[in-house]
């Protein structure tokens, strides 16, 4: 029966098969998901034992199995698969806008081969390590999807199997997030090993993943987006680090595959996951320790305070003792963070691994609906790793972010429980130990708001330590384009300082790490309309307007004047 629960596909029927969230916020399991952690609690007691790998196999699965209805016969080795037809059959059309199913351009994707060679972007260190496959314990890759292009899903299945020691995926499960399409998924299972979830109902990514772990049957579990192409022995690291460890938690660098050209690129390896007090996800550059250290050992794992969150290795069984994820959260977002937190402050480490690399298509919009609204269900799910993790702290949290404090988290005592089960360390602990780069805010930060002329708005764009904001257009819904003003007169956004470079007219001003006592960072405004000055010199204004040649309309410090269209500010707070 190990056939029957690796090489069929199956559909784990739901009772409720409605298309909506607004029953799973407030109520004890989650939703549709509550019943079926119930009988997973039986099967645990109940196990069945694999003889050939010592692996307990679930009731669950058992269930999951009995649903199946593809023939182990109609199943074809990966390499027999017609990717060329499948993909035709979902295929972008002439005259369709190429961005508006995926937002990114599904005419270039559609006109990539599924099998296609993409540059190994490894150091050349990477490429000298040998691995003994044999000796390696075996994952099952998880897949999660909603309405994915069949284009990208194949290349992402076929670049596993193609760029993997085959006997190390034990099985590639897919879990269909209720895509309008049901044949993307179900048509994969033609390839052998490949299994499919269905979900009755749109159940987002965690409460997704949540049920493919529960399916799986390997030592390992990797998870994928739907969009990824494995690259050359991107596998083999990930698998021997937890073998060596099992309590680490790895992740692949994630290199681009761009949204517009399908060109792969290597991203930079001296890079870790991190997030500023409105715990958004960022990258954030090595410090000159860790820099020196990979230079040391460019192959050594990476510490990370935080993951990307789509593209990870944990052993099996430690995903289920660690408490999954929240499956109070909906949709998108924020499960990285609280997995995060979860992993280091209970006894685990989270690591990128420099030698093995995926690439995933990074888009600017999401190309599905958030049921609730994007921002709504973003914040709460933030806030609910907030009240679970940080303690203390959260308070910061609630000060970088405008609208958590609005926005209910709905009941976490679960998790506080599994907090309090796993005897997890503190979110100090983890400032301290993990991530001394995140400082407390260094001042009291008192008021909100936009800073706006006309219809522009200054905005943060990525806001590192040297960047400059610049003018864009006014979208009125915050994040980038809100600011905080402490009464001290800092401008702060993403936990940094406006700075002016010098006090003389034409000195840039750009985001520097904020310092209490630091003159270049504190202004002098009365909104609503004010022109900005540095109090230190007040007669030097914050001006925007544009440099002969520059495309972009970055501040600069000018001597006031009273009228100027550059310089007259209107904050909103
Ligand atoms: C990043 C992660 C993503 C996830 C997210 C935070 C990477 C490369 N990607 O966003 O995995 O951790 O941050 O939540 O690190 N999906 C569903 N159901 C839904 C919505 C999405 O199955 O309701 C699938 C989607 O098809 C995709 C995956 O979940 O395969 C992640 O979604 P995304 O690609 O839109 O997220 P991304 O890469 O912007
Ligand atoms: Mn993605």
């Amino acid at each position: 029966w190990i056939f029957a629960s690796a090489m069929y596909f199956y559909y784990l029927n739901s009772a409720d098969s409605s298309n909506s969230f607004a029953d799973n916020s407030d109520n004890g399991g989650g939703g549709g998901f509550g019943p079926a952690s119930i009988r997973r609690a039986k099967a645990e007691s109940i196990g069945k034992k694999d003889r050939a790998k010592n692996i307990v196999i679930t009731r669950q699965q058992a269930a999951d199995s009995q649903a199946s209805s593809a023939s182990q016969e109609q199943q074809v080795m990966w390499t027999n698969f017609d990717w060329k037809a499948y993909v035709a059959g979902g295929a972008w059309h002439a005259g369709e806008d190429k961005y508006a199913k995926n937002k990114f351009n599904q005419q270039v994707s559609d006109s990539v081969s599924a099998i296609r060679d993409v540059p190994d972007t490894r150091e050349s260190q990477c490429r000298s390590i040998q691995y003994d496959s044999t000796d390696l314990p075996d994952t099952s890759v998880v897949i999660t999807f909603h309405n994915e292009a069949r284009s990208t899903l194949v290349r992402t299945v076929l670049s596993v199997f193609r760029m993997s020691p085959y006997h190390l995926v034990r099985e590639i499960i897919l879990v269909d997030d209720f895509s309008t399409d049901e044949d993307t998924g179900k048509l994969l299972t033609q390839i052998a090993k490949v299994r499919l979830i269905r979900n009755n109902r749109r159940e987002g990514l965690m409460r997704s993943r949540i049920r493919g772990a529960n399916a799986a049957t390997g030592h390992v579990l990797t998870f994928l987006d739907s969009h990824c192409e494995c690259n050359k022995d991107w596998l083999q690291p990930l698998l021997s680090r937890i073998k060596s460890d099992r309590k680490a938690v790895v992740s692949p660098i994630i290199d681009v595959i761009g949204m517009d050209n399908f060109d792969y690129i290597g991203a930079s390896a001296n890079l870790k996951g991190g997030f500023a007090w409105n715990l958004v996800f960022k990258w954030d550059n090595l410090n000159s320790r860790e820099l020196a250290a990979r230079t040391r050992d460019p192959t050594a794992p990476i510490r990370t305070p935080m993951i990307a969150g789509g593209l990870f290795s944990i052993e099996r069984q430690l995903f289920n003792e660690l408490g999954q994820y929240d499956t109070k959260m909906d949709v998108w977002g924020a499960e990285n963070l609280e997995f995060s937190l979860r992993v280091w402050q209970c006894h685990c480490v989270l690591e990128i691994l420099p030698c093995s690399r995926v690439g995933h298509v990074f888009r600017r919009q999401h190309p599905y609906s958030f049921p609730g609204g994007s921002g709504v269900v973003f914040t709460r799910n933030t806030r609910r790793a907030a009240e679970v993790w940080l303690d203390e702290y959260k308070q910061f949290y609630f000060q970088a972010s405008g609208g958590a404090r609005y926005i209910q988290p709905g009941d976490v005592s679960e998790r506080l429980e599994l907090r309090r089960r796993l005897n997890c360390r503190s979110f100090k602990w983890y400032l301290e130990n993990v991530y001394p780069d995140l400082k407390p805010p260094s001042a009291p930060l008192t008021k909100r708001g936009e800073l706006r002329q006309g219809e522009k708005c200054l905005d943060r764009l990525t806001a590192s330590v040297g960047s400059a904001p610049a003018m864009y257009p006014c979208h009125g819904s915050g994040g980038n384009q809100e600011w905080l003003f402490s009464d001290s007169g800092q401008i702060t956004s993403s936990d940094l300082c406006l700075q002016a470079m010098s006090a003389t007219p034409d000195a840039r001003v750009l985001f520097s790490r904020c310092e209490i006592n630091n003159a270049m960072q504190q202004f002098q405004f009365n909104p609503p309309n004010t022109l900005i000055r540095l109090k230190a010199s007040p007669a030097l204004c914050l001006d925007t307007k544009p440099i002969d040649g520059a495309s972009l309309q970055n501040p600069r410090l000018h001597s006031c004047i009273a009228e100027g269209k550059f310089q007259q500010w209107s904050i909103k707070w």
